[in-house]
């Protein structure tokens, strides 16, 4: 499916989505990308469903245009937040961190279109058999919790494999890497980290200076031994976990080190001890900027990309 046609579906100008990152993507990032023309997202995280009850509210206050909400399957209240995105009948979900075939026929008797994140071609595969709309096909260049495949290794191969349209996500941040992922066979893309730095998302000022200063190898990543992998810039936290697992420290007290963390650096600032989840692209992310400006730049940008290409035998 080509990227008109995506846009068909989800009445949307732009196959534009952005990143559904958790205690960040509230109704007022979401609200002014989803009024420039892409799919703003609100992450529902760890919240719990009065929480994003009360976003869902505030951005139909702020745009009459289609938006969508991430549902974390790690989260505690999965299941209320899954019941209460149904209730709001939003137009779009988006998920991750797990499956979400126990929700699909709830959320698809009331009309929404399920776009979840997928890892691997097993995973897409059983997926579209559940009746996903679509699929966000995430590489590990991607910021927080990431899968192992690269996002130029999954597109094509998940392409290959189902017939849904497809988001590539995971080290995209301008027109390069949106038109590299059309070429690999998405029909759209999501952003994450780029989103950060935006004028309107209200992450701490802290944290946006550290996707500022963050240099190409800065996103790195922590707890592979636990098998719950997280991709955020160097600081104390990444240093303090890469020491225990060199000593083989318990996942158990490894996890424990690591709840709160997010909320930490995104909310309070502590970009130390806290955990600044982001891409390997924060390298290129060097300013605040609207989203409209950076939802232009990266239409203009591609179209102009895609026209001027030369390649010839
Ligand atoms: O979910 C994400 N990225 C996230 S969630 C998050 S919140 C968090 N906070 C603290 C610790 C950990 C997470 C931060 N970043 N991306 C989508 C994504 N989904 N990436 C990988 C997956 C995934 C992994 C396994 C999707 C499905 C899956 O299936 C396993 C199975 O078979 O159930």
């Amino acid at each position: 499916m080509g990227y008109s046609s995506l846009c068909e579906m989800l009445n949307i100008k732009y196959p534009i989505f952005q990143g559904g990152m958790a205690w960040i993507s509230d109704a007022e990032l979401a609200g002014a990308v989803s009024n420039a023309g892409g799919l703003g997202i609100i992450a529902a995280g760890n919240a719990p469903p009065e929480w994003l009850e009360e976003q869902v509210y505030k951005i139909r206050k702020l745009t009459d245009k289609p938006f969508g909400v991430n549902i974390m399957l790690m989260s505690p209240y999965k299941d209320a937040v899954a019941d209460a995105a149904a209730f709001l009948e939003v137009p779009v979900i988006v998920t991750g961190a797990g499956s979400p075939g126990k929700y699909m026929d709830m959320w698809k008797s009331k009309g929404i279109k399920v776009f979840p994140v997928v890892p691997t071609v097993t995973m897409a595969i059983r997926l579209e058999r559940t009746g996903a709309d679509g699929l966000i096909c995430e590489g590990t260049e991607a910021g927080g919790h990431i899968g192992e495949l690269t996002t130029m290794t999954l597109v094509p191969q998940v392409s290959d494999a189902v017939k849904l349209p497809l988001i590539a996500a995971g080290g995209i941040a301008d027109a390069r890497g949106f038109a590299a992922a059309l070429m690999l066979g998405a029909s759209g893309i999501q952003v994450g980290t780029r989103f950060l730095t935006a004028f309107e998302c209200n992450v701490h000022q802290n944290y946006k200076q550290m996707i500022i200063d963050a240099k190409d190898t800065d996103a790195v990543v922590s707890g592979r031994t636990t098998g719950h992998p997280v991709r955020s810039i160097k600081n104390r936290l990444t240093s303090k976990f890469k020491r225990m697992e060199k000593n083989n420290v318990p996942l158990l007290e490894m996890e424990k080190e690591g709840e709160g963390a997010l909320r930490k650096a995104a909310i309070d600032g502590d970009v130390k001890t806290g955990s600044v989840m982001a891409g390997q692209i924060a390298g290129m992310v060097n300013k605040e900027e609207s989203c409209e400006d950076i939802i232009t730049d990266l239409m203009e940008n591609t179209v102009k990309l895609i026209k001027n290409f030369r390649f010839e035998v």
